[in-house]
């Protein structure tokens, strides 16, 4: 087999027909083959150049290709990449140190993607229901907000309200409750003595970055304390710096009991997820009751202890808050001219178009003619979570291209 070229010999057009019959249609790409990528900018075969305002759906916080991180996974490319946790390796000790004090808890299960991570979390936490606080043997309930996204496993998706990532899928898993997201008094009548978690995203990410009124993160912070069940924050899209903080439940001073991370703790270049929590909770696992291939690997240890590192610097953190001013400057001048309205916090938003103006896709499709790259959600609405490290004039590039857009009308 010969070894494929750094520079494709097949076209952009060639390679999105190559695909039709041998991968399976469950995505449905913007028409973009991207070959190469720096910073916030991909290029596609053809060298088309594009602002990247997805960043692998908050994956690529730290921009394509950060240096430190590639210098990392070089480093270790070349000395272990993988040994499974049946050893130990010389990676994982300082990667659980580090995030655990970068997150304010006290113990680490290393797994690889974020649905991993839920689905340990699930388990843990019904695990802690049982041993700690008592729950009735498989009585455990956990309970969740409507319109979540936690990714696409079967559990997972047994809670979820989008019939879309549900249908064909069943018979699903039994023990959620869902309630209104933002609504405390909803939450409170569904706790009960077999609840053993609340779990929540601080802002909902695929529902187009809807984020809580202010309060909202405290009250679930405080009934889950007052009611003896565990908060569970999924911060797998907010986290890692996206909002200006390192965690999205930083902007309410609300430190949960179990706290879920992954996308851009890989750095863009391996699936890290994690979960961090209290160790009453996480010490409620015994060896061979829970465990992963990957989960933990050196290469994976690596990369996630720079991606730490990046974040204590806590220079991410500020260019989202700083460069979140700018981005919801450029949206609030466009309301009414095109923006119907948007949520905004740090370098995230999720921008609602007018539906006269065209479909959250056909304007995705619009900006990726003007060399701009972002994914709808819903319905018009478009989500814009480029790199932290973009800069001012690049975002400003993005903004301009999305004023073009939409005065291009229907
Ligand atoms: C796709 C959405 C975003 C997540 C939260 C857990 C996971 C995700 C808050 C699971 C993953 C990804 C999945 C990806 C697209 C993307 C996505 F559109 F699907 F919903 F970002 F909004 N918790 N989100 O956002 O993590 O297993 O994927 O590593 O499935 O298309 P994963």
């Amino acid at each position: 087999m010969t070894v494929a070229p750094s520079r494709s010999l097949r076209s952009s057009a060639e390679l999105i027909r190559a695909e039709e019959p041998v991968l399976a249609h469950n995505y449905h790409p913007l028409p973009v083959v991207v070959a190469r990528a720096e910073g916030a900018w991909v290029e596609d075969v053809e060298g088309r150049r594009f602002l990247d305002m997805l960043a692998g759906y908050s994956a690529l916080n730290f921009g394509h290709r950060h240096p430190a991180l590639i210098e990392a996974a070089h480093r270790q490319l070349d000395q272990l990449t993988l040994t499974s946790r049946a050893f130990h390796n010389d990676r994982l000790a300082q990667f659980a140190e580090s995030l655990a004090e970068l997150t304010g808890l006290d113990m680490v299960l290393p797994m690889n993607t974020g649905a991993e991570a839920v689905e340990s979390a699930v388990k843990v936490a019904r695990k802690w229901a049982y041993e700690v606080k008592g729950v009735a043997p498989d009585r455990a309930t956990i309970v969740v907000a409507a319109d979540n996204f936690h990714g696409r496993t079967t559990t997972i998706v047994s809670f979820s309200t989008d019939e879309t990532a549900r249908a064909g899928f069943g018979p699903f898993t039994p023990g959620f409750r869902v309630v209104p997201y933002n609504d405390l008094a909803a939450l409170e009548a569904a706790i009960d003595e077999t609840t053993a978690a609340v779990l929540i995203e601080p802002i909902q990410g695929e529902a187009g970055v809807v984020i809580p009124d202010d309060g909202y993160l405290r009250g679930v912070r405080e009934l889950t304390r007052r009611t003896g069940c565990l908060f569970v924050a999924d911060e797998i899209q907010s986290g890692l710096g996206r909002t200006g903080r390192t965690l999205a439940v930083e902007h309410e001073g609300v430190v949960p009991d179990v706290l879920l991370l992954g996308k851009a703790l890989g750095g863009g270049i391996v699936p890290v997820s994690a979960v961090v929590a209290r160790r009453e909770v996480l010490q409620v696992l015994r060896p061979g009751e829970h465990g992963s291939t990957f989960g933990g690997n050196p290469l994976s240890a690596a990369v996630g202890s720079a991606v730490v590192e990046l974040l204590e610097t806590g220079e991410f953190q500020r260019r989202a808050a700083e460069l979140g001013v700018v981005l919801r400057g450029g949206l609030d001048a466009l309301v009414g001219k095109g923006v119907k309205s948007f949520r905004a916090r740090g370098l995230w938003a999720g921008v609602d178009i007018d539906p006269a103006i065209g479909t959250g896709r056909e304007i995705s499709e619009r900006l990726m003619r003007e060399g701009v790259l972002v994914k709808d959600t819903h319905g018009s609405t478009i989500r814009l979570a480029p790199p932290l490290t973009i800069t001012g004039e690049e975002l400003r590039t993005a903004l301009g291209a999305l004023e073009t857009v939409l005065g291009q009308g229907a």
